[in-house]
Formats: structure tokens, sequence, C-alpha cells
């Protein structure tokens, strides 16, 4: 399909000590023989000098590895071009490659290609730029597993047994009067419905996208509780203004946290009251949207205030909320809990540890996957969605044919899914497993 031989930086683009030129596609070796380079053997790292196939000048002394199709990343031949990573350098070799007729790679285009030539899933490409991606540990290991084909198997599977139930349907409705078992449409049904149970559980677990795309964690509480001051706390730095005046915080204001390995998205927000200006009005109504949307709260206090009669944060505080009174520097005397309560002073780190424990605590539950291993995008989510309807629409029909369309949209989901969409398979399927008339 690809005619055309591309090639780019595969590495960063700036100043480096190596940088890594890929290309790929069936002009691979004419390329190299124009660069000067004999052909390696497959897959070993030999000393190659690079010329200007115009000028006969070196450009770099450098490693080659050539990756013959099938077996490289694309699936088409390919070359590793291993050089120094200075800009000249970088810029001549290049250039070089332009001049020899090769086109300069589109964003994606080597997995897109590798895609194509079946040697990835679509949930294994979305995984190598998670991998490229990832900020954290956790992301990482999240976006290798997937890498690794782990949702392609259970996509793969649920499809494959979807397509097995929409043969035996359909061999029910083309051929009434054969020598089918018997209860071959009570099989259907029930394997209709496991999937379907499988997928809602599926879809009902979050942990892949909070470990993905980090998890919204908003600190709300009343004026002056110190809630700026333990986001600067956490953040390790001067992230939000602090001042002994009520309502210095209006704006939501967001730092980005590895935290135990979890990506962290911690938003301090206006404190919470009745009355103010506009202003702050309306920073609270961002408090509170936020805090609305916030996979986690931390509710602060201030020691000297809670437990007042407060309602606007003790209305908020739910489950997914740690609660903690602040200012324990001033309490006397000191106190680190009080129930379930923590006790921390932000400005001199007073049970500071163990908040943050508790706090990664409670990331873990909402992130901690353990061998499960959930969807982690929305277009996974939309599919199966998608998927689970369409079982349910299936379920629900009056007709086997009908039905047995619903079937084949819902298969089409999980194709979409994996980026596998034909289901002409079905046929075969039929005649593997009954001798039809036969
Ligand atoms: N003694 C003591 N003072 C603190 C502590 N934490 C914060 N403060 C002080 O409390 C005041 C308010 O702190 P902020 O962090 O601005 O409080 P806030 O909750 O963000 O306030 P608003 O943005 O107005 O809602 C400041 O003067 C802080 O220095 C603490 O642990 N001990
Ligand atoms: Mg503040």
């Amino acid at each position: 399909m690809s005619a055309e031989t591309i090639f780019a930086l595969a590495s960063a683009a700036g100043r480096a000590g190596i940088a890594v030129v890929r290309v790929s596609g069936d002009g691979t070796r004419d390329a190299l023989a124009r660069l000067g380079c004999p052909l390696p053997p497959p897959r070993k790292a030999v000393r190659a000098k690079f010329t200007d196939p115009a000028s006969g000048e070196i450009l770099d002394d450098g490693l080659l590895l050539w990756f013959p199709a099938p077996h490289s990343f694309t699936g088409e031949d390919v070359a590793e071009l291993h050089i120094h990573g200075g800009r000249a350098v970088t810029d001549s070799m290049l250039a070089a490659l332009g001049a020899a007729g090769l086109r300069p790679a589109e964003a994606g285009e080597f997995t897109r290609r590798a895609f194509f030539h079946d040697k990835m899933d679509l949930t294994q490409a979305e995984a190598l730029a998670d991998l490229v991606d990832a900020e954290t540990r956790v992301q990482q290991k999240q976006a290798l597993r997937q890498m690794g084909g782990a949702l392609k198997e259970i996509y793969d599977d649920w499809r494959h047994r979807l397509l097995q139930a929409l043969a035996h349907l359909e061999a029910v409705i083309d051929f009434p009067d054969e020598d089918l078992p018997p209860d071959v449409a009570n099989k259907v049904w029930a394997e209709v419905d496991d999937l379907q149970q499988a997928i809602v559980v599926h879809l009902g677990d979050a942990r892949g996208e909070h470990i993905r795309e980090g998890l919204m964690v908003a600190i709300i509480g009343p004026p002056n509780a110190g809630k700026s001051s333990l986001l600067n706390a956490l953040a390790r730095r001067e992230a939000a203004i602090v001042s002994p005046i009520p309502g210095t915080t209006r704006d939501v204001i967001e730092v980005h946290l590895n935290l135990g390995g979890y990506a962290v998205t911690l938003a301090d927000t206006a404190g919470l009251r009745e009355g103010g200006d506009a202003i702050e009005s309306e920073g609270i109504a961002r408090a509170k949207r936020r805090a609305a949307d916030a996979d986690l709260k931390i509710a602060l206090f201030d020691g000297a205030v809670y437990p007042a009669r407060e309602t606007a944060t003790m209305g908020m505080i739910d489950d997914d909320t740690l609660v903690a009174i602040n200012k324990a520097d001033l309490l006397s005397p000191p106190r680190d809990r009080e129930g379930g309560i923590h006790v921390i002073s932000a400005k001199t780190g007073f049970g500071m540890d163990a908040f943050v424990a508790a706090l990664l605590q409670h990331i873990r539950s909402k992130a901690d996957t353990g061998a499960a291993m959930p969807l982690t995008r929305i277009r996974h989510r939309k599919a199966l969605e998608e998927c689970s309807n369409a079982l349910i629409r299936a379920r629900a029909a009056a007709l086997a044919e009908l039905a047995s369309e619903d079937l084949r949209l819902a298969a089409r989901a999980l194709g979409r899914l994996t980026g596998r969409i034909d289901v002409e398979d079905v046929l075969d399927v039929v005649f593997r497993d009954f001798c039809i008339g036969k």
C-alpha cells in the first residue's frame, strides 16, 4: 500500500549525543546505497560512514541497522541510522535522504504503517503513544501492558465469541429444518448475556482512564482554611497566592503532581462562603463545579474554626472526600487525628506524611488496577457502549433476523475498537461448527 519511502528523526529534536533517523519503505535499500552504505546483515548494528550522495562528502560516522520486511516495526523494509545528534549532522542527513527521493514522514506514519501491516492493532498503537507520553511509573506500566496486547486480547476474545454466537444464530435462521443441536438458540443467548455482563463490568471500571489521564483532586473548604498553603506544600512550590485575607483565591489553580507513581492534577479553589463580590461569587461557582468534577476531594478546615456551623463545605463531603483540619500548630494541645479526620499543618508540615499516605491510599483505590486491564480511553468507552447497546437491542428483538443484525453491529463496534472491521468470517465459523446438510 505504501509506495513511498518515508524518513524521520525518531529521537527528539535538538542537540544530543546520538540521534536516530528511521527510514521505512521499499526504497530503503536504494537510499542506503545512495548514502554509500553496504547493506548490513539484518538486525545487526554495524559501523557506517554516511556520505552525501551529491557531494560525496562524509556526513557522519555512525551505526546502521537494517530490518528487512516483514520483520520490522512497520512491516516494511526499515533502516535505523544512529548518528551524532548535532544540528548540522541531523540536518544534512535528513536533507540527503530527501535528495535521495524519500519523503519526510507525517506524524504517526510509522505506526500507521505498522497497523496496516498487522504488526499491531489500534489499542496497541494507542498504547505506543501513551508510552511515549507516560510521565509516571504507573502510566508507563499500563501503557506497556496495553502495548503487549492486554486490551487487544480481551476485545479479540469478545469479538470472536460474538461472531460465534452470531454464526450459530444465523444457522438457526438459515437452516431451520436441518439437524442442528436442539438448544443452539439458548446457548447463543446465554453467551450474549455473558458478554453483555462482561462489557458492563469493563465499562464500570474507570481506573485505566484515571491512570492515563491522571486523577483530578480538588481542595475545597471555607476561606482562609489554608487550601492554597496545602496546595503549595504538596506541590513544593509557591503555585498559589497565600494571604491572611479570606477570599484570596478566586480562580481554580492547578498543579500536576506525581504522587507515588500516579499522575494527579491537584486543584486549589476559592473558599466557599455566602456573599462576597461578583468575582468571588464566580470563583465559588467555579470551585463547586470543580469539586463536582473531581475524582477525589480534600475538604480542609481551619482548626480554630472547625467544627463551626459551616454548611457550604460540609455539604459536599462524600465517600470520595478526605477531611483535614489545618493549622495544627495553633491547636493546644496538638492532636494528629480526630476520628477519621487528619490534623495537619500546611505551614509546619505537621501530620503531612500521614495525610499524604492517606491521600495516596485513596488514589490507589481509584486507580490501582491490580491484575485487571481496564479500558484507557474514551474511544474504547464509546465503542463498548455501542456494542453493549446493540447487545441489549439484540436481546429484546422480536425476530431472530433483527437480533442477528444487532449482533452484527455489536461485532462491528468491537472490530472498530481494534481496527478489524470485517465481519465476513462469520460463514467460516458456521461451517466449521456444524456439518449442515452433509
Ligand atoms: N499557623 C498556621 N497558619 C497557616 C497554616 N496554613 C495556612 N496558614 C495561614 O492561613 C492564612 C490563609 O492561608 P491560605 O492558604 O491563603 O488559605 P486559603 O484557604 O487558600 O484561603 P482563601 O484562598 O481565601 O480561600 C495565611 O495567612 C496562611 O499563612 C498553618 O498550618 N498554620
Ligand atoms: Mg486560597
